[in-house]
């Protein structure tokens, strides 16, 4: 008897022996897969700030894709210096980061820094914004927005409605236009290719322009000098984002202006408020800039930690809104 108990206990230690041995197999491969998951790819990202609504969401749209894709994100908020994020760059390159990804406040001054990403063999993605350089090894390809055709569609609304309300109309459409952050791609592209198109109009005149950095304040603040200065008579304000062009609405409000209606107002950005303001009839154009690419970058990010090629020149979707629009029609913005 004593026989079998023995043989039964030594069964039943094998059995056990090969069922933890099995388990724990599968517990390794649930880990790996765990840590593969956990430890995706790592992406250092230097975003500029939070200087408008827009800016805000595009940060929600990239942290939110990157804990959805299981990319491990190093967030860096530059707080609108260039030197900050070239000094973030520096720290991504140090820990060795897969991928980096940024979007350059303004367009030049990247060359050294970028240099060293490429020698420590880390590939780079630019994103929303555009850098100016002759050397097209510093980068693997660009994600954003095309801020020469936002202006151009600003410039072929104004055209069309000056068109349609007043074709004995002889003297000159005065514009004035309150621009991005200096040196920033958005700024230069959009002023370019908002003149591409009035150019080709002798009645349209740009009779005064100033940065307002894509700030409400400032937007605020240069409407209010404008409003007391030899430039106060004026029919349209072409304005290179949303932040801005509430600031300036504030003002005209404050005054009983009437934008809108006696002054045409075109803005570039779409979020909530101006297509509240679209709705309202203070606003005659909202121009889309879309910042929800983070699902993209994330996309583009992975393929280049694989080591894959991804396209050069990559500009998202954008719309646009005019006051010929049903607003109602017009999806909430998110932002
Ligand atoms: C445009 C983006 C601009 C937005 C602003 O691509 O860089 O920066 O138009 C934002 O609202 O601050």
């Amino acid at each position: 008897m004593a026989g079998k108990k023995k043989e039964i206990l030594s069964w039943a230690l094998l059995f056990f022996a090969v069922f933890t041995l099995f388990a724990s197999c599968n517990k390794t491969e649930d880990n790996n897969k765990e840590d593969e998951q956990k430890n995706g790819i790592i992406l250092g990202f230097s975003q500029i700030g939070a200087e408008s609504a827009w800016r805000k969401c595009n940060t929600r749209s990239i942290k939110a894709a990157a804990a959805e894709s299981g990319v491990q994100l190093l967030f860096s908020n530059a707080e609108q210096k260039q030197n900050n994020q070239i000094k973030a760059i520096r720290s991504f390159i140090a820990y060795q980061v897969d991928v980096i990804a940024f979007v350059p406040i303004v367009a030049d001054g990247w060359d050294n820094v970028l240099r060293e990403a490429r020698d420590a063999g880390i590939p780079v993605l630019i994103t929303d914004r555009k850098i100016t350089t002759n050397d097209e090894t510093l980068y693997a390809g660009f994600i954003g927005t095309d801020s020469e055709q936002e202006g151009r569609e600003a410039g072929k609304f104004l055209v069309q409605k000056f068109k349609n309300s007043d074709a004995s109309r002889t003297d000159p459409v005065r514009i004035i236009e309150i621009s991005g952050t200096e040196g920033s791609s958005p700024a230069k592209g959009r002023a370019a290719g908002f003149r591409e198109i009035i150019d080709e109009c002798p009645e349209y005149k740009i009779i005064y322009s100033e940065s307002g950095d894509f700030l409400r304040s400032k937007g605020n603040e240069i409407m209010r000098w404008i409003l007391a200065s030899e430039y106060k008579d004026f029919d349209v304000v072409f304005s290179h984002n949303d932040g801005m062009t509430l600031g300036i609405l504030d003002v005209m409000n404050e005054r009983g202006l009437n934008p809108g209606k006696d002054i045409v107002i075109i803005t570039i950005d779409a979020e909530q408020a101006a297509i509240d303001a679209l709705g309202r009839g203070a606003v005659n154009c909202v121009i889309e800039c879309n910042p929800k690419f983070g699902p993209t970058i994330m996309t583009l990010a992975k393929k280049l930690a694989k080591g894959e090629e991804i396209p050069r020149l990559m500009h998202v979707h954008e719309e646009v809104f005019t006051e010929d629009n049903n607003v109602e029609s017009i999806p909430p913005r998110g932002y």
